[in-house]
């Protein structure tokens, strides 16, 4: 008895200054997304959530999109602790490790990945090569177009100048388009001096940036899948109490459970596209086919080339 009184009394004593300083943290989130884009809306309404639900443990701060800071400065800013939570996809900090835009080639979703050893794979791999922590992933569901200006009959984009990132780069160049790299932010000025013939984007948010005033056909089929998430800076995440670490996580848990959302908002969008006049460009079924396949082709040879270590890895759990 005696003994476990001194034991409670030293455990008290140890315990009280840390609870003290760490009762209530407060996150300082950017969005690689420009601020008036959807992905940034769902975001600031999730951190409300948080807030509320968070006070005396964990609060985050939304200090804003690329003006704050640019959008392919974002993955160096978490990697550095500069900012602690970033929302960004993966080919936005390729600059960080060539493997962040391996994610677009998953077929299995961030439920199974929970499952299958994918986040645990994912997880090491991000601490290891970018110092970071990947809470949850909240977009997926969502397959990449091209979209264009100009009409083709056929998978070549031959004398086409087209707007990319990592994401497309290889198979579009495989296509024969000349590319150029931007972030979301400059795509409609591009568009609206005449620079670019196309670009790459998901099925859905263009309407957000006022791109469908510059957009007059959507290539189909999509292929991959759009990857948007949370990465936090890993010397902040260890540096969390358990109790502080336990709710974030539940909170980003809770918002990756709800990527369900993409699937009927990705329909709503494409009628939104055909209704404000952008026409659909389709091949015969064995043209898309091989479309699709190329894409794939493409995206895994990359992968395995710029990550021999972990390309062949992440295959196993990210494709079907
Ligand atoms: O086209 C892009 O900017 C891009 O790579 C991307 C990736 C995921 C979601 C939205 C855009």
């Amino acid at each position: 008895m005696k003994t476990r009184h001194r034991l409670a009394a030293i455990a008290c004593l140890a315990l009280t200054p840390a609870l003290a300083a760490a009762q209530e943290i407060t996150l300082k989130l950017v969005s690689a997304f420009p601020e008036n884009q959807f992905y940034v809306k769902r975001t600031t309404d999730w951190i409300a959530d948080v807030n509320k639900d968070g006070k005396g443990i964990l609060q985050i701060n939304f200090i804003g999109g690329p003006k704050a800071i640019p959008t392919f400065e974002v993955g160096k800013s978490v990697q550095s602790g500069v900012v602690d939570i970033g929302l960004s996809t993966g080919a936005f900090y390729t600059n960080v490790m060539p493997e962040a835009d391996i994610l677009k080639l998953s077929e299995t979703s961030a439920a199974e990945q929970r499952k299958n050893g994918a986040y645990e794979l994912i997880n090491k791999i991000w601490a290891e090569k970018a110092n970071m922590r990947y809470l949850a992933k909240v977009v997926e569901f969502t397959p990449f177009h091209l979209y264009l200006n100009k009409k083709i009959d056929k998978p070549d984009l031959t004398g086409l100048k087209i707007r990319i990132t990592p994401v497309y780069r290889d198979f579009f160049q495989s296509m024969n388009a000349q590319v150029m790299t931007t972030a979301p932010g400059e795509v409609y000025t591009a568009l609206e001096r005449g620079v670019i013939d196309g670009y790459g984007w998901p099925i859905h948010t263009l309407f957000d940036l006022n791109w469908q005033e510059k957009t007059k056909f959507r290539v189909d089929p999509g292929f991959y899948n759009a990857e948007v998430g949370l990465v936090m800076n890993l010397d902040k995440y260890k540096s969390l109490t358990p109790a502080q670490r336990e709710y974030l996580e539940r909170k980003a848990l809770a918002y990756e459970q709800q990527n369900d959302f993409w699937k009927a908002y990705n329909v709503s969008e494409a009628k939104r596209q055909a209704d404000t006049g952008i026409q659909t460009i389709s091949f015969d079924a064995a043209t898309s086919k091989a479309y699709v396949e190329k894409a794939k082709e493409i995206g895994w040879a990359n992968a395995i080339k710029t990550s021999p270590q972990y390309g062949p890895e992440l295959k196993k759990v990210l494709a079907r």
